[in-house]
């Protein structure tokens, strides 16, 4: 038995809404309370009456829709597919949907067959098939296919997202007119994208579909980003550990350990993370279809898909509430990448050892420095833009004036504190 944490996690009710204007009093709690304050919270409510996909993607009865899946990513070529067994090692594949559906249907047949728990299932050395981190938006647009989902109205100030939008299309455009030239000059130029081109075409949206007992392992999200999962089909078991307790979930050589729950670790394990047993307290939480879940920066969690099958959709993404958290992170994986190619600096001019760090770090992280300078300047910059236009419109004073995407004053200074900070950190 693991000890039942003394935190627990709050829930709000998306039906409870304020007027015509929508979920404004939730909203506004879930900014004041959750986003604001960095703490996990539940959202039941909104996905079924928002979402299309919590009817098509699932049958009456609540289990997944199988044929309609199928029908719908028929032409999808290539799904990652992570093969994770007991001894925790993660293999990613990629087949194409109807190969993994294939799977789905066999395993599905010997888990009930079986009737293993997850424990047995370890024992057996059995793999569990885990669709994840599947881009699905841009395979959707790819493929001209509805997503059938929105970004939730509390989780719309995204500036990761938007920005990735913003590259997406600029390099849609830069295709095009390379088209075009292409046709005025007659050449027989290959289209074929290089990879910068490929990456500016990424996101930080996902689909998430998995079998009994496939999980994810002990985590926090990429640049310390916040993320929020909508829960369409089964439950998930979440184990979500506050960041005062961090420390004890990594060794002395800076590991993190597989798991939090002690008595999943081995003895060893449990010799190297002794805090684990003594100090870590993890909120346990079982999402339900209709759920959304936030998930805070910097929380470590480990998921486990615990019904039959597990569908879900989630994004990571930041803004001004969690900024400082997401920088401090950032500032120090350039530190880290300077550290490790240092040797370079005695052999390489200055600027040829500051491109190979910042090519280096977009490719560790996913992001460099000057990438992210760009995105808050970006940010800043269109905010101004807003400001100017509205100006020139009448005040309505029917809108709530409480808008969570606005930047007030001393936001506006953090931000750019930190573009300044960037230039300095980059001055040769
Ligand atoms: O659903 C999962 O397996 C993992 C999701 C997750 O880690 C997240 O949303 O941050």
């Amino acid at each position: 038995m693991y000890r039942i944490t003394m935190e627990t996690i709050d829930y709000l009710d998306a039906e409870e809404e304020d007027g015509e204007e929508g979920n404004d009093l939730v909203y506004k709690t879930f900014v004041t309370k959750y986003m604001k304050q960095n703490r996990p919270v539940i959202i039941n409510n909104y996905i079924q009456h928002h979402w299309k996909c919590f009817e098509t993607f699932r049958k009456k009865n609540g289990n997944i829709n199988i044929e309609y899946l199928l029908q719908k990513f028929k032409d999808i070529k290539q799904v990652p597919v992570v093969q994770s067994s007991s001894s925790y090692d993660n293999n990613t594949t990629n087949m194409t949907f109807r190969e993994f559906i294939k799977l789905i249907k066999s395993s599905s047949f010997n888990n009930e067959t079986n009737n293993n728990s997850q424990k047995d299932d370890k024992k057996n050395n059995s793999f569990y098939y885990y669709l994840k981190d599947w881009h699905y938006c841009i395979e959707c647009k790819k493929n001209n296919i509805k997503c059938e989902y929105n970004t939730p109205i509390y989780f719309e100030n995204d500036w990761l997202n938007e920005w990735w939008n913003k590259k997406g299309h600029a390099n849609i455009s830069s295709t095009i007119i390379n088209e075009e030239e292409k046709k005025k000059k007659n050449t027989t130029r290959t289209t074929t994208k290089t990879i910068e081109e490929e990456e500016s075409q990424s996101d930080y949206k996902f689909l998430y579909l998995g079998l009994k007992n496939s999980y994810t392992p002990l985590h926090h999200d990429i640049f310390l980003s916040y993320s929020w999962s909508g829960q369409i089909q089964g439950r998930k078991k979440w184990y979500l550990y506050p960041p005062n307790q961090t420390k004890h979930l990594i060794d002395i050589h800076g590991t993190v350990a597989r798991t939090g729950i002690w008595n999943d670790l081995s003895k060893d394990e449990q010799i190297k993370y002794p805090g684990i047993q003594t100090n870590v307290h993890p909120i346990i939480i079982i999402q339900y279809p209709n759920q959304l879940i936030f998930i805070p920066s910097g929380w470590y969690h480990e998921v486990y898909n615990i019904d039959e099958t597990s569908l879900s959709i989630n994004h990571n993404w930041f803004n001004q509430y969690n900024l400082p958290m997401v920088w401090n992170h950032l500032k120090n994986e350039w530190k880290d990448t300077i550290k490790a190619i240092c040797d370079l600096k005695d052999i390489m001019d200055p600027i040829s050892f500051q491109n190979e760090c910042l090519k280096l770090m977009n490719r560790n992280t996913g992001i460099n420095i000057v990438e992210f300078q760009q995105m808050l300047s970006w940010r800043i910059n269109k905010q101004q833009v807003k400001v100017e236009e509205e100006v020139g419109e009448e005040a309505d004073n029917s809108k709530s004036n409480f808008t969570s995407t606005t930047l007030n004053v001393n936001e506006i200074e953090v931000v750019e504190n930190i573009i300044t900070e960037i230039y300095e950190l980059l001055l040769l």
